[in-house]
């Protein structure tokens, strides 16, 4: 399918930078180039061979204004993001020129490009699938180096190859079930609904696991919230500042002094962590203290893991014990703060009221086992049916609710084919089991979900 419009957009972003690309793409690139560019070679675009580069100037043929010094680089269809024409001109970075060049390009008949625009015609000429051209945008958004290496599989297909294989199987079934129909006569043989029946449960076990991977997609995605906390002073902003290797928060010897809960992002282990720094939890009366602690306790209400910290140098107080308390049901890395100075907690009451939990004895002041405190949070985080990034993962709602469909529809199947339901029955739920596979990959999706899908791209990817 090719576009019959011309569009271009900057696809670096705005502001000053060593070089600002103009994108454009459409059968009308190569057009556009001839009239604006001059080479210093003297050969026109459309002359040149795809896939090079050219040195020249960008001038405004009406004024003959030279607008900028630039590198130009072709990529003829179908061998280009979009498998159309492609021209990028590469001018110098800041606002002025990319902009001139734009809306230079605009004059000669380009039409400014959609948000994720390049993407979607990349999708409409099938270069990609849908779930691929999704995945873009997740390598554009990662925060760390797991988001990324499982934004890449999909980007490469993995997801997509996972989805066809298992809607081949669900279509396989349905041939197997619709010749049934249409030969009412013959009886479907033992040996037959056997092989359907193992294949209808080879199909529900793909989706569930397929399904199960996408808590890890949404840690990918979204990050982890983890949650910093502990009674006053006990050191949880030294160790806040100490994870982010910056000076973010104030540290003092004052119990009480963070008031408000911070929240920075991390990498851990290629983790991407949502760290929040929260005002020590005590009784107290100190209305803006109380305020602050009001804060700590929601965020901890909604952590996926908390980092308890315990001060060694001190006894052990109700406070702690009430901390505790507030944790329980959470994922919590326990952790035993400034061993560098002599020990007045007692280890056995804190092993009492936290049984079989791993203690991480550390020093922030010395950096002491800081190395071990990240490892047992990423094992905390692992704990559980995780693959740590191997594999088709998913991590998209969309795509999550579509194999929620899937699955629900081959349960359906499963038990009418067990009851012996008439084979129509089956066949419309097999058929909306293929439909919801399909438009995980873009097979007749409709142009208002397409429309929906792109508009959260940046405008020129
Ligand atoms: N000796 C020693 N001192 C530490 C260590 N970690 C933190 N401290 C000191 O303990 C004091 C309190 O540290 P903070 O990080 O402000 O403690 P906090 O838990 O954020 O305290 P609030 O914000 O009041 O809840 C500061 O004087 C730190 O320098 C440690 O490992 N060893
Ligand atoms: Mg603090």
């Amino acid at each position: 399918m090719i576009m019959d419009r011309t569009i271009v957009a900057i696809s670096t972003p705005i502001g000053e930078g060593g070089i600002g690309i103009v994108r454009l793409s459409g059968p009308s690139s190569f057009a556009i180039a001839d009239e604006i560019f001059s080479p210093s070679s003297g050969n026109k675009p459309s002359e040149c061979p795809t896939h090079t580069i050219h040195y020249g100037r960008i001038k405004d043929p009406g004024t003959s204004e030279v607008l900028d010094e630039v590198i130009v680089t072709l990529m003829r269809a179908p061998k280009s993001y979009t498998k159309e024409d492609v021209v990028e001109i590469n001018c110098h970075g800041g606002i002025q020129s990319v902009k001139k060049i734009l809306d230079l390009t605009v004059k000669c008949g380009a039409k400014m490009a959609e948000p994720g625009e390049f993407t979607k015609r990349a999708f409409l000429n099938g270069r990609i699938d849908l779930a691929q051209a999704e995945a873009v945008l997740d390598v554009i958004r990662s925060k760390t180096d797991g988001s990324l290496k499982v934004a890449m599989a999909q980007l490469d297909g993995e997801l997509s190859r996972n989805i066809n294989e298992i809607r081949d199987q669900i279509l396989d079934i349905t041939s197997e079930i619709e010749a049934a129909i249409d030969f009412p006569e013959e009886e479907i043989k033992d040996t037959e609904r056997t092989t359907i029946s193992e294949a209808i449960d080879k199909a529900i076990a793909q989706l569930h696991k397929l399904i199960s991977t996408y808590d890890e997609g949404q840690i990918f995605r979204e990050g982890v919230l983890a949650v910093i906390c502990g009674r006053p002073n006990a050191g949880k902003s030294s160790l806040m500042n100490l994870l982010l290797k910056r000076d973010r928060v104030i540290v003092s010897a004052i119990p009480g002094t963070t008031r408000d809960a911070v929240e920075e992002m991390i990498s851990l282990r290629g983790i991407p962590i949502r760290l929040v720094d929260t005002a020590g939890i005590i009784d107290t009366k100190d209305p803006l203290e109380r305020e602050g602690i009001i804060r700590s306790k929601r965020y901890l209400a909604r952590a996926d893991i908390v980092i308890l910290l315990l001060d060694s140098s001190v006894y052990m107080e109700e406070a702690d014990r009430d901390i505790i308390k507030i944790c329980e049901g959470k994922k919590v890395v326990a952790v035993l703060n400034k061993t560098d100075l002599p020990r007045k907690i007692d280890i056995k009451s804190v092993w009492d009221i936290l049984p079989g939990s791993k203690l991480i004895e550390i020093s922030v002041e010395k950096r002491k086992n800081i190395e071990m405190l990240e490892k047992e949070i990423a094992d905390v985080i692992w704990s559980g049916d995780f693959t740590q990034g191997q594999g088709a993962i998913l991590n998209n709602a969309r795509h999550k609710e579509l194999l929620d469909k899937a699955l629900s529809n081959m349960l359906s199947v499963k038990k009418a084919f067990k009851e012996d339901q008439p084979e129509e029955t089956l066949s419309i739920d097999l058929k909306e089991a293929i439909t919801a596979l399909g438009l995980v990959i873009g097979k007749s999706i409709s142009d208002d979900i397409l429309d929906r899908i792109f508009e959260r791209f940046c405008i020129g990817k």
